[in-house]
């Protein structure tokens, strides 16, 4: 069974859509089997993100996952990976399909809602 990390960003708290993409994820058939609801600090976010150093949205992006608690999660199932990725929509919810976590519930790149891995090896 393969598995994949999962985390809920500043904004699905503040806007009161933990329940709802959890529900999403759930409704998928993928298994809710670790969460914490965790603040990230500076130097984790710079390490998970390390791919993305250097660019231009970079430090927004940093100091938006640092600005309030998150939610980590492990998800299981079948291709999680993949599920998740094909759950939550392309990272630009404005190109995001309706559907989609991102696609339904966002509008703002720098503000989509939810991390999932983009491989195994990144899980
Ligand atoms: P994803 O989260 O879909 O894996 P990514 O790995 O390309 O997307 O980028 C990581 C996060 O960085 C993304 O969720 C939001 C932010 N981001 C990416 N491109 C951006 C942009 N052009 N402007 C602002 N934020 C951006
Ligand atoms: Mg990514």
């Amino acid at each position: 069974m393969d598995r994949t990390l999962v985390f809920l960003k500043p904004d699905a708290l503040q806007r009161g859509l933990v329940g709802e993409i959890i529900s999403r994820l759930e409704g998928r058939g993928l298994k809710l089997v670790g969460m914490k609801l965790m603040r990230v600090s500076e130097e984790l976010a710079g390490r998970h993100y390390a791919a993305h150093a250097g660019k231009g949205f970079f430090p927004g992006l940093v100091a938006f996952v640092t600005s309030s608690p998150i939610v980590a999660m492990v998800w299981e199932g079948e291709g999680a990976v993949e599920a998740v990725r094909c759950t939550m929509g392309r990272t630009n919810p404005v190109e995001a399909h309706p559907g989609t976590i991102r696609g339904d519930l966002g509008i703002d790149v720098g503000r989509n809602l939810i991390h999932g891995s983009d491989s195994a090896e990144a899980a």
